[in-house]
């Protein structure tokens, strides 16, 4: 394999972009084409990158709004930025080079959960908590529980092949995508995969899809697979008095041959940092919880109650079935985002996973990089997957230096054991200048292809990691 060849960013000359808006304007009308201030909040998302502004928002309301759209904008060569829920972590649905963001937000609606094929259609503006109430309704369950599931929109967990706690037993959004129907950077119509729960026949384009970032086309339809919903949910909040103790409590869960659906972890800094909205106990200083699906949960609870017990680290245990006490059990965890963000006037939350046997080594390899770079720190996550949210903290602008010093060591330590920049929220903006030392230039060559053959001009979301030679240091 060779370097395909590469378009350049579309140039979004004033005057073409004037054309376009003029030509998008008469197609769909102006109450779709949002310019002057009604595009502030377009370029900011949940990541903290700084973007300019685009040069224009639609809000696409049908798979022809999409098409026309991405149509027009290679006519006149001008990029456009797909963009759902906005909640995105790494800044991929942010306008590095203006153009045109192209908003499904408002391609909205759950088409169809079928109790028969286990299945659910939706459009991409549908948010991920309407889909899991309306599946709960039927009896049905859509695991993956990204924690912005209040406000993130199935779109962008495809786009970013969203994870949640739930991952660890049940898999990332990607695993539960059976079929999507995209109109490509080229505007071609492409319907992939469908409702079969099984596929073995050529190419799976939409497992490729999942995760490319608004980078190889918008998608209109989604369908996904759907579980019987489990009878039963325990959820067990583990107080530990150290890290190390509540790695080794984790490790001692999985060894007694207990399956959870999610195994999350708040190291003691973020404990203190919480703390004030918390009852933390007594000699509890870090914290796992555990959830666990099924029929007969009470046995799971007394088996795991006899195992903890006997277990030094563990300092106190609470449990509930009940889904508002299960509730409150991961409210803290949810609103850790928010909470970390009130201690620290600037921070970045990174979502490293590595191997998870390596989930200890990691949180070592973090102490030793904090020390290091004296950076202040804390970490969370999915520490059943491996997948651990570092965030780096500070408050002055003359200590970014050594942020920089320490996310380049996070991110090499990571990749040294054999670990991913990303374990759910992508590349986005955020990890570009890290790509290649972690894709070989045979796979960046591939990807680059694939970038080509789905979007021949670049015109969709330039300047992230694929399908050109700039990034965003060069804006
Ligand atoms: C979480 C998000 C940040 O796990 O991924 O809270
Ligand atoms: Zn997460």
């Amino acid at each position: 394999v060779t370097d395909a060849p590469q378009a350049p960013p579309p140039t979004s000359a004033p005057s073409a972009t004037r054309a376009a808006l003029r030509a998008l304007t008469a197609a769909l009308g102006p109450s779709k084409v949002a310019t002057g201030d009604a595009r502030l909040p377009w370029s900011r998302d949940d990541s903290p990158y700084p973007s300019p502004l685009p040069d224009a928002v639609v809000h696409a309301a049908s798979e022809d709004d999409v098409q026309t759209t991405i149509r027009l904008a290679n006519e006149y060569s001008i990029p456009v930025v797909p963009r759902a829920g906005g909640t995105g972590r790494t800044g991929a649905a942010l306008p590095l080079y203006g153009g045109i963001i192209l908003a499904t937000d408002s391609l909205s609606g759950i088409e169809e959960i079928s109790k028969e094929d286990l299945t659910a259609v939706v459009r991409p503006g549908v948010v991920l908590a309407d889909l899991h109430a309306a599946c709960t309704e039927m009896g049905l369950f859509y695991p993956p529980d990204p924690s912005s599931l209040g406000t993130c929109m199935l779109g962008g967990n495809v786009a970013t092949n969203a994870g949640g706690p739930r991952a660890f037993l049940y898999g990332s959004t990607r695993s539960w995508l059976l079929g999507v129907d995209v109109i490509t950077g080229g505007g071609e119509r492409l319907v992939l995969g469908g409702k079969t729960r099984k596929r073995s026949s050529g190419y799976e384009l939409s497992q490729l899809f999942a995760g490319s970032e608004g980078t190889l086309g918008v998608a209109t339809r989604i369908t996904l697979k759907l579980l019987p919903k489990p009878p039963e949910t325990l959820t067990v909040a583990v107080w530990c008095r150290s890290d190390p103790g509540a790695a080794a409590v984790a490790a001692a869960i999985l060894a007694a041959r207990f399956s959870p659906a999610s195994l999350e972890f708040l190291d003691e800094r973020t404990v203190d940092v919480v703390r004030g909205g918390l009852a933390v106990p007594e000699g509890g200083r870090a914290l796992l919880i555990a959830e666990f699906d099924g029929e007969g949960v009470e046995v799971i609870a007394e088996r795991l109650g006899n195992l903890l017990t006997g277990l030094p680290d563990v300092c106190v245990v609470h449990a509930a079935v009940d889904p508002a006490r299960r509730e409150a059990l991961w409210g803290v965890r949810r609103a850790l985002s928010l909470a970390t963000r009130r201690v620290t006037r600037h921070k970045i939350s990174e979502d490293v996973v590595v191997p998870r046997g390596s989930a200890g080594a990691l949180l070592d390899d973090v102490a030793r990089i904090g020390e290091t770079h004296r950076v202040r720190h804390l970490t969370y996550g999915h520490a059943g997957d491996g997948n651990l949210h570092v965030n780096f903290l500070w408050n002055d602008d003359d200590e970014k230096p050594r942020i920089d010093a320490a996310l380049d060591a996070l991110f090499r330590a990571t990749l040294a054991r054999g670990g991913s920049l990303s374990g759910e929220h992508g590349i986005g903006i955020a990890k570009v200048p890290w790509f290649a030392a972690e894709h070989s230039a045979t796979s960046r060559a591939l990807q680059t292809a694939h970038k080509a053959a789905w979007d021949p001009k670049g015109i969709l979301n330039p300047g992230k990691w694929v399908g050109g030679d700039r990034n965003h240091r060069d804006c």
